[in-house]
């Protein structure tokens, strides 16, 4: 019989040594064989589950740690002259948080809502996102964007020792895009702060970055920086010059009183000068250095200007202005019929002052053109909180434009709390006032007006002595007003002369009653006037019979809250013969920026209402006098938010401002290590929630899916 034909040799694979003896068997499946993919795919995802988890876990502490560093800036240094110095000055530069009685009597903070603390961001001011800003910084027109650098904390809501350099850009002053910061603190040159600066754009559009350095052992010295892509509009990288610093304190400076270098000027020898601000002993002074190349520098004899006891001058500013034109001058321009203004913040008193004089290039001098009214000593930029101001030539629009840094006038807990600090006031023209001679005009860029909608008219609206008028607007959180007020020419002429002219700051405010004052407007007022920031004018006479125009703002009933600011803030406003009362006020929120006479005198007010917030904000008329009717004409629009402004309003201010909400904190005045516990835990509790919540439901996906 034929053999069936062996299989052995014919089949593809090499047969196992049982396999015969497999086949005999009855066949039993393998039990697990279909499902081990299935539990492989499951064991995968809770391990990657698990890590994400971890990670979260990571992040979440993180965040607690980087939140405890915030709150650690707030502390008492370890060293003993921090413990007695306050905030910046130990630094060497001035006051940097806003000091009232109240913190050191000890009193207990106000119980800030979540709702409050919300109100106070502002709408169309530029803030960045979160932290602390202080100072602007290099403002400049560059290929189609204007460009905002400023001092900032990227840590907190405090000023610290490791300030950098902030950075914004805007087509328009409204619309702010932020970008990454433009220089960290990571040389021993600027390792303690990157300071304020100033830019140049140089003939062929280059531009350099001057700005001081606070080095590893606190010293101010002066560096040199530029853009690392010239073409890239947005200027997003800068490069430090490696031979950095360019300048140190020169001899007879202290080593703490050398900064803030200025935007560089042409020189009739086509060398670029630069002035510096400094003091000697109670002396500010201004010193000038003389540069081709921008890393190497002359000390010029002498000072470009000194006035005694100003003391230390911060971010000095140097340009000229025109005297019968109307566009604004680059900073290099010298010609027939410009004046020169020299603006000093003073670090004493904390306020930018202007004077107007002569430069001499020869000498690299300046002359006030009134020794009475000299830097430091006259004129004020603004009478509420704004410093640090610097102003840049915008060759698209040909005119010159300021920024100012408003500070914050509350207590730095409630910075904390609420993750954020200081804004930058509205950018404003500059121009010399013609009609005076005497002093600059501000007002705020044109660009601020496309904001404006609803506009409401109120026609000559009388208002009797000691009373108030409602004006219907709306809420009156965010407003742009203009109005005008008549006063009867009769009652002027018989006012009678007194021996001591009103005083904004040295009275009671809108309480003082006088023959024609106060009268104005009552901006953010709730409905029972209990809050309410008067802005008014108040007529007086002299001694001498001449008539003085006090144009002030009361902070004292802005807010119920003890732990702000209460100041009243003003000066007199030059009123010309034949021209009526006039005032533009901006509200955004806790900014309330004063423009009186076309902006011959302004006001800054930084405000914190409780109640007079959101609809319940509210705007009157009110005439406070005893001695005449007023009549006012006003305008009122609502503003609408600029976009980069309601992108600021963020998730994470707002839960950590909830977070801050718990009564246990509000019990305290200061209750630092409370809090950091508290929202440690509430931080990781949150977080860890939101994992389980992911885990979960990816769990149960899955679930639902295999089987
Ligand atoms: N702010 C900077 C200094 C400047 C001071 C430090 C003025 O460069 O003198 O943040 O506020």
């Amino acid at each position: 019989m034929e053999e069936p034909p062996s299989t052995r040799f014919d089949l593809p694979y090499t047969r196992l040594l049982d396999e015969e003896a497999a086949h005999e068997q009855p066949f039993v499946p393998p039990p697990v064989l279909e499902q081990r993919p299935r539990q492989h795919f499951l064991k995968f995802f809770i391990v990657l589950l698990t890590a994400f988890f971890c990670v979260g876990l990571i992040f979440a502490f993180s965040k607690v740690v980087e939140f405890r560093g915030s709150l650690s800036l707030g502390k008492p240094r370890d060293d003993n002259v921090d413990e007695v110095l306050p905030r910046g000055v130990a630094e060497g530069v001035s006051l940097k948080t806003f000091r009232w009685p109240v913190w050191e009597m000890k009193l207990p903070s106000f119980p800030w809502s979540p709702k409050m603390l919300s109100f106070e961001r502002t709408s169309f001011h530029f803030q960045p996102k979160k932290n602390w800003m202080n100072d602007p910084n290099g403002p400049l027109f560059y290929k189609g964007w204007y460009h905002l650098f400023y001092q900032y904390n990227p840590d907190g809501a405090v000023w610290g020792n490791k300030i950098v350099w902030g950075h914004a850009v805007s087509k328009d002053f409204l619309k702010w895009h932020h970008l990454p910061v433009a220089m960290y603190t990571d040389k021993w040159y600027d390792v303690n702060g990157v300071w304020t600066g100033s830019a140049t754009t140089l003939p062929n559009g280059d531009v350099i970055m001057l700005y001081t350095g606070s080095t590893n052992e606190s010293v101010q010295v002066q560096n040199l920086a530029y853009p690392a892509d010239p073409s890239d509009p947005l200027l997003v990288d800068w490069v430090k010059y490696p031979n950095n610093p360019v300048l140190f304190p020169p001899p007879g400076i202290g080593y703490k009183d050398f900064r803030d270098p200025t935007t560089a000027w042409l020189t009739s020898e086509g060398k670029w000068r630069i002035t510096i601000g400094s003091k000697h002993n109670k002396t500010g002074i201004s010193l000038v250095y003389d540069t081709v190349d921008f890393k190497n520098y002359k000390l010029l004899k002498g000072v470009l200007h000194e006035v005694k006891g100003t003391g230390m001058w911060e971010c000095v500013d140097f340009f000229p202005v025109s005297v019968d034109g109307t566009d604004g001058l680059d900073t290099s321009y010298m010609a027939k019929g410009v004046k020169h203004v020299v603006k000093v913040s003073l670090d004493d008193d904390r306020c930018d002052y202007y004077s107007f004089g002569t430069y001499e290039p020869r000498t690299a001098t300046w002359t006030p053109d009134n020794p009475n009214v000299d830097a430091g000593i006259g004129l004020r930029y603004d009478y509420g909180i704004f410093y640090a101001s610097k102003t840049f030539y915008d060759p698209n629009k040909k005119r010159r434009v300021l920024w100012g840094w408003i500070k914050e006038t509350d207590s730095e807990n409630s910075d904390v709390k609420k993750g954020w600090a200081s804004v930058q006031a509205v950018p404003r023209t500059i121009l010399f006032d013609k009609k005076t001679g005497n002093n600059l005009i501000q007002w705020p860029v044109e660009e601020v007006e496309e904001l404006r909608s609803n506009k409401k008219v109120f026609d000559k609206v009388e208002i009797k002595a000691g009373s108030v008028v409602p004006l219907e607007v709306g809420s009156a959180a965010q407003l742009d007003i203009k109005a005008e007020f008549e006063v009867d020419q009769k009652v002027i002429e018989s006012l009678n002369k007194q021996q001591v002219v009103y005083n904004c700051s040295g009275s009671r405010g809108a309480a003082d009653r006088g023959v024609l004052g106060p009268f104005g407007l009552l901006i953010l007022a709730d409905n029972d006037l209990i809050e309410h920031t008067p802005v008014y004018f108040y007529i007086s006479k002299g001694p001498g019979g001449n008539l003085h125009t006090l144009f002030c703002a009361d902070h004292s009933r802005s807010s119920v809250a003890g732990d702000v600011d209460k100041g009243i803030y003003g000066s007199t406003v030059p009123v010309l013969h034949g021209e009526k009362l006039t005032v533009r006020i901006l509200v955004d929120h806790s900014i309330v920026e004063s423009f009186a006479q076309g902006g011959r005198t302004c006001i800054t007010s930084r405000v914190y209402p409780t109640k007079a917030i959101g609809e319940n904000a509210k705007l009157y008329l009110f005439n406070n006098a005893t001695g005449s009717k007023i009549s006012a004409s006003v305008e009122v629009h609502q503003m609408t938010t600029s976009t980069s402004a309601a992108n600021t309003r963020t998730r994470t201010t707002h839960i950590m401002m909830y977070v801050n909400s718990f009564p246990i904190l509000q019990r305290t005045p200061y209750i630092e290590n409370k809090e950091l516990i508290l929202e440690s835990v509430v931080i990781v509790l949150v977080t860890v929630f939101v994992n389980v919540c992911r885990l979960a439901f990816i769990s149960l996906l899955l679930l639902w899916i295999l089987t």
